[in-house]
């Protein structure tokens, strides 16, 4: 397999370093009561979420879930649109209509959740065989938790993936907890990957704190989809690093193993290996650190002057 460049490992880096600040302000503004609505963020999943969706292309489809910021910033969503979105703004992606959860960008060819954990699997599924049919070599990526995975809609949507060799790859974030459920009591699985068997595609178990392992991988099966020889399962084993969600204070969560993965903090894992490989050095960090402070508060200030949507708009856009 192909190495990995200094310029890709250096943007795996940024991208990481923008969600996790990203997210700290938006939790920040959600406890100033800016924010309504439920924040729920990736801390822990950095690598995870930035290292898989890196790896596409601009005609290739993500399906990121509630935890994957840094999908949409891998893809080239900006972190103003972010806030925009999550502040509730005319001109967020959702035109004020709701938070931070559910938001699509079609121009970058994101497409965003339902509430329904795993109800997406069947729909990505469709528009990695949409592309397809439309001549284009477009891929799907698409995420589940391991709590979501145990949902009918993945096995149908994994099975009709396998049977029509679909474009498409699913990523199950193992972060050890749904809500407050512990993964071993919600599956008897040594390795959620091991269902690939199943289905008939590969399935990979990778360490979900080492971007460049899964971006390695990921980039394997994007490839691999690309040229027609169909889907694939990857596990990244990780750790959701907080609750829930920022109303959740995760007195349930095991401590021990937050310390442990505490010490492979994905972002902290990353700078030691580009500092190791002579590919950045210290005052590079603390420049790039500054710089992505630098643009958050500056989004952060532009995206709280911009205004409400208008109330006379409220019914604008519904069905029924
Ligand atoms: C079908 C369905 N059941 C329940 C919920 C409520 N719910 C939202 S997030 C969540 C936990 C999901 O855990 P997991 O899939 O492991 O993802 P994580 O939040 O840990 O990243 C639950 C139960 C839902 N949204 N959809």
């Amino acid at each position: 397999m192909s190495s990995i460049s200094d310029e890709i490992k250096i943007k795996l880096l940024t991208v990481m370093l923008k969600t996790r600040a990203t997210e700290e302000k938006i939790v920040s503004l959600y406890r100033q009561g800016q924010i309504v609505g439920g924040v729920y963020t990736g801390y822990g999943l950095e690598a995870t979420t930035v290292a898989s969706a890196l790896t596409l292309e601009k005609q290739d489809y993500l399906f990121p879930i509630h935890r994957d910021l840094g999908a949409h910033l891998a893809k080239g969503q900006s972190v103003l649109n972010i806030l925009l979105q999550y502040l509730g703004r005319a001109d967020g992606l959702s035109r004020g209509r709701e938070s931070g959860i559910h938001f699509s960008d079609t121009r970058l060819r994101i497409i965003g959740n339902v509430s329904h954990l795993g109800a997406m699997i069947p729909v990505a599924v469709g528009a990695a065989l949409g592309g397809r049919m439309q001549g284009e070599s477009s891929v799907a990526l698409n995420y589940i938790g391991e709590g979501g995975s145990n949902i009918g809609d993945f096995h149908e949507g994994l099975n009709f993936a396998a049977v029509q060799n679909a474009p498409f790859v699913l990523i199950i974030e193992n972060n050890r907890y749904a809500y407050s459920t512990p993964a071993y009591k919600s599956s008897r699985c040594e390795k959620l990957a091991d269902r690939a068997i199943g289905y008939g595609m590969p399935g990979v178990q990778v360490d979900g704190n080492d971007a460049l392992e899964i971006y390695r991988i990921v980039k394997a099966a994007v490839q691999r989809a690309r040229e027609g020889q169909g889907p694939s399962l990857i596990e990244c084993l990780t750790m959701r690093m907080a609750g829930h969600s920022a109303h959740d204070d995760a007195a349930y969560m095991d401590k021990k193993q937050l310390a442990e993965y505490a010490r492979r903090d994905p972002i902290h894992l990353l700078e030691r290996r580009l500092l190791e490989e002579k590919i950045i050095d210290r005052s590079y960090l603390t420049r790039v650190r500054q710089q992505v402070s630098e643009e958050i508060e500056a989004a952060a200030e532009a995206a709280l002057a911009a205004p409400l949507p208008d109330p006379a708009g409220v019914s604008d856009g519904v069905y029924a």
